[in-house]
């Protein structure tokens, strides 16, 4: 099932979900096997920030009946960090690699993307934009205003194919897509997680004692595979740019009803936690239920 994708030759349409598979650790623990059957057409990084940052202090995951919230909270080596350590063994993927990106104002965004810009090694550039804004502490994908704002903003700083990974945790995901569109997005991603919470599961109190070190969390997983097919139906009503479709993909006919639902490429996330190798399963199923389908239609 090979396509294109914003001028990128993919073998098929399986991504992972940014920072839900280590590719580099992935390589240490199975050698090259995992280069020689890499289970995505294209690589997403873990986000990286300007800055290394820590991430929030444990627990970090909360298994919930039907899905997974995490408050990791952005641990990554920054900028440098990465383009140093990380980015010499994602070159040595053997597909092309997306690198995610995050900043708390357009500056350092477009800092990042300058960077990014000027590695060869980079395909396209992932914008997360489920990041609080400095002065406002309201995530800056949330408010359309404010996102076409920082897009236009930091457009220019990158010639290479722009993504801009919507939050879900908006009034309007759809007004936001919009809004990336007409910034200039060559692409938009969704879903990210879904705001959610886990009180400590001991300790009752007044106020509630959260599970989390960061507090509160984002769910992901089975549980919000209805909420990715609806926001990901309502994008697609509302741009013309490809979309990276994602959420609580385990089965290639989950990936379908993403196709179906306006994506071009489906990622696959927190089932690899499960098993890292569960994306070459989706995307045989995938390809074995489209040429059931089509032979279907060509016998009626
Ligand atoms: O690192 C995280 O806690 C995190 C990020 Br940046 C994100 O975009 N989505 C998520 O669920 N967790």
């Amino acid at each position: 099932m090979p396509l294109r994708f914003l001028g990128l030759e993919l073998a098929h349409p399986i991504v992972n979900g940014s920072g839900t598979y280590d590719a580099i650790a992935a390589r240490r623990a199975f050698g090259d096997a995992v280069l020689e059957r890499f289970p995505f057409s294209a690589f997403v990084s873990k986000t990286i920030t300007l800055e290394p940052r820590a991430g929030n202090p444990p627990p970090r995951l909360y298994e919930t009946p039907a899905g997974l919230i995490n408050s990791i909270g952005l641990p990554n080596k920054g900028l440098h960090g990465y383009l140093e350590h990380d980015l010499p063994e994602l070159a040595r993927l053997p597909v092309p690699l997306i690198t995610n990106v995050m900043g708390p104002t357009a500056d350092d965004i477009a800092a990042l993307l300058e960077a990014v810009d000027a590695r060869p090694e980079i395909a396209a550039v992932e914008l997360n934009v489920s990041c609080p804004n400095v002065k406002t502490g309201l995530d800056i994908g949330a408010d359309p205003r404010e996102l076409e704002a920082v897009v236009a903003r930091v457009r220019p700083r990158t010639a290479k194919p722009l993504i801009v990974k919507l939050t879900p945790n908006a009034a309007d995901p759809a007004a936001a897509a919009q809004a990336a569109e007409a910034a200039g997005a060559d692409a938009v991603s969704l879903i990210n997680t879904l705001r959610a919470y886990a009180p400590h599961p001991r300790i009752r109190s007044q106020p509630p004692t959260a599970w989390l070190g960061g507090g509160t969390g984002g769910l992901s997983g089975p549980a919000v595979r209805a909420v990715a097919l609806a926001q990901v139906r309502a994008v697609a009503q509302r741009v013309a740019i490809p979309i990276v479709g994602m959420g609580g993909v385990q089965t290639g006919r989950h990936a379908a009803q993403l196709l179906d639902a306006g994506a071009t490429l489906v990622a696959v996330g927190t089932e690899n936690f499960r098993d890292p190798a569960v994306a070459g399963r989706i995307r045989a199923e995938l390809r074995d239920f489209v040429r059931k389908e089509r032979a279907e239609r060509a016998r009626a």
